[in-house]
């Protein structure tokens, strides 16, 4: 019910002014061509003129139509690129990379551009290689449950095409309705079922990728053990696109619930999430599904941009945080009897962990429950402009990390009307993963310099990473270190120089050369 609804309200793109620190830098990639009108010659033989994009001649697109793919999700990330080129086959992907390689011109790979780390556009004018005219099923087994799709198939499509089947996509999140498959596992998206189904290391069973000079690697097997060597499709999930362009995705669905309820907590502090959370999970075992956290500025947010309807005052009354959770499961009435016994043994406990539980009792509540927490991110973009901060800290510390980050914006004088309005903290409690939230009138060089690297200081301090799960990007190119060693750095540089030695894909992303 969730998913229809947010299958066809397709993620609006947010353009504005930034300041000068978000504008890509004059100087080019000296080791990089630009683009030439030869160049857009010869894309125009490998693809038909409807796939061809660019301000140069042969072709006549107006700048303006390049915007969207200039242009990130939250407008924090401009490109300057002249070419866009949307391949329908793998063979005209692998031709049009055989082209840059030769001519060394940059190339951005590019699905649904809901990317949150400025990756998924160009940094100075890289072509761009968006992948949405391949957007087939290659094949779906509905007794082994594996899907074979093309990588720019959206997310909600490929859960549309496998519910008859009563399969279910193993991953969820709230950029679904325009988000790729193959953008999903460039970025190894975490999401909503990550507690439940575990990570796309796991459930990716092959994937087809162009490689930077062309060669088509096909690893698209559709088996669930293969112990031939080194498992090499790992290296590209959370490449985002550094090694390659995916083309193709064989992926293991599981079957869909038998059922599946929801039910919001409403907590009256922080350190109740933890002692809450090992109660659920000993109350709930198997069919705990999802353990999702906002705290109140997060959920006041989500119900004043229209994110799913609102508890009652009464309800919230005293609520310092919220939890959402899930169950799903084989049999409805076992599920909401433990659902229920549950929510009783909750509220009516000596020193109470809730003050209240609102159980959803239709698909309808189901869903609103749902978009009070998923839809965070949305009314975060409606109150202003968010500095994103995608962190991998000990759960006991999730509040601390945000309590600190306020007081630091306050001290430096930031924290009011016209500089920054909010620091929010939401996330997967259940998989360690919290996204911290700063929301500013507009992006300035004043709140940037008060956030970095302070932020990445604290992480490092709790021994967490810098991305749990939106990737490096453009972002955090230059931060990297604070989650990885030296050692590791130096080998993730030699693997980039073994598959791309010209520098050519996704250049200035993830790692610095
Ligand atoms: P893009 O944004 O187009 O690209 C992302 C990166 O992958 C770029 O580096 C790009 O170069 C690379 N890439 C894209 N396609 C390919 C390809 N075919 N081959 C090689 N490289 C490629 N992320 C989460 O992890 N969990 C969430 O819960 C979550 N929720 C979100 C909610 C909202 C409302 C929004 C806007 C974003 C959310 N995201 C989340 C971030 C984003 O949706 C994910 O990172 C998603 O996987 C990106 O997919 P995409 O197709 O939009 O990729
Ligand atoms: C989520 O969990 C997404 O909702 C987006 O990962 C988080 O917008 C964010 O910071
Ligand atoms: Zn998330």
């Amino acid at each position: 019910m969730l998913s229809l609804l947010l299958a066809r309200r397709c993620l609006p793109r947010r353009l504005a002014c930034v300041p000068r620190r978000w504008h890509s830098a004059e100087a080019p990639f000296e080791h990089l061509n630009p683009v030439t009108e030869q160049d857009v010659q010869q894309f125009a033989s490998i693809l038909p003129p409807s796939s061809v994009l660019s301000t140069l001649p042969p072709s006549s697109t107006a700048a303006s139509e390049l915007d969207q793919y200039n242009n990130d999700w939250m407008g924090k990330y401009h490109g300057k690129s002249t070419t866009v080129l949307k391949p329908k086959t793998t063979q005209q992907v692998s031709d049009i990379v055989k082209l840059c390689w030769e001519r060394r011109v940059g190339i951005v790979p590019q699905g649904g551009n809901t990317g949150l780390v400025g990756g998924s556009v160009p940094i100075h004018d890289e072509v761009v290689v968006n992948l949405s005219n391949m957007n087939k099923v290659r094949s779906f087994d509905p007794v082994s449950g594996i899907l074979v799709a093309d990588a720019g198939c959206i997310l909600q499509s490929l859960t549309d095409y496998i519910a008859p089947h009563h399969h279910i996509m193993p991953l969820d999140l709230g950029a679904k309705g325009s988000c790729h498959i193959g953008g999903n596992v460039a970025t190894n998206a975490g999401g909503l079922r990550l507690l439940r189904y575990g990570s796309l290391h796991g459930s990716v069973l092959g994937i087809e990728v162009v490689l930077p000079d062309g060669t088509i690697l096909d690893q698209l097997t559709s088996l669930r053990k293969d112990n031939t060597g080194y498992d090499l499709k790992q290296l590209f999930i959370g490449a985002e696109g550094t090694l390659g362009i995916i083309t193709g995705v064989s992926i293991l669905t599981p079957p869909a619930p038998q059922a599946s309820n929801n039910v919001i907590l409403a907590l009256p502090h922080f350190d109740n999430v933890l002692p809450l959370y090992k109660e659920v999970k000993r109350q709930l075992s198997e069919i705990l599904s999802a353990f999702e956290f906002i705290d109140r500025t997060a959920y006041d947010l989500a119900v004043k941009h229209g994110q799913g309807r609102g508890l009652t005052e009464e309800e919230v009354d005293g609520a310092q945080c919220f939890v959402l959770v899930e169950t799903s499961g084989g049999r409805r009435d076992h599920d909401e009897e433990k659902l229920n016994d549950l929510l009783e043994s909750l509220l009516g406990a000596d020193q109470p962990l809730i003050t209240n539980g609102v159980l959803s009792q239709s698909p309808a509540q189901f869903s609103s429950l749902w978009s009070l927490r998923e839809g965070v991110t949305e009314a975060v973009s409606k109150e202003g402009k968010a500095y994103k901060y995608d962190i991998s800290v000990p759960l006991s510390t999730f509040k601390q990390v945000v309590d600190v980050t306020r007081d630091h914006l306050r001290s430096k004088g930031l924290l009011h009307d016209g500089a920054v309005k909010h620091v929010i903290g939401y996330g997967h409690v259940g998989d360690g993963n919290l996204h911290l939230n700063v929301i500013a009138e507009q992006y300035t060089d004043e709140i940037q310099d008060a956030l970095e690297p302070f932020i990445y200081e604290l992480v490092a301090s709790h021994r967490g990473s810098i991305s749990a799960e939106h990737g490096i990007g453009a972002m955090k190119t230059h931060a990297l270190h604070f989650s990885k060693s030296d050692v590791s750095i130096a080998l993730m540089k030699q693997i980039k120089q073994l598959f791309d030695p010209r520098g050519i894909m996704n250049p200035g992303k993830v790692i610095e050369l």
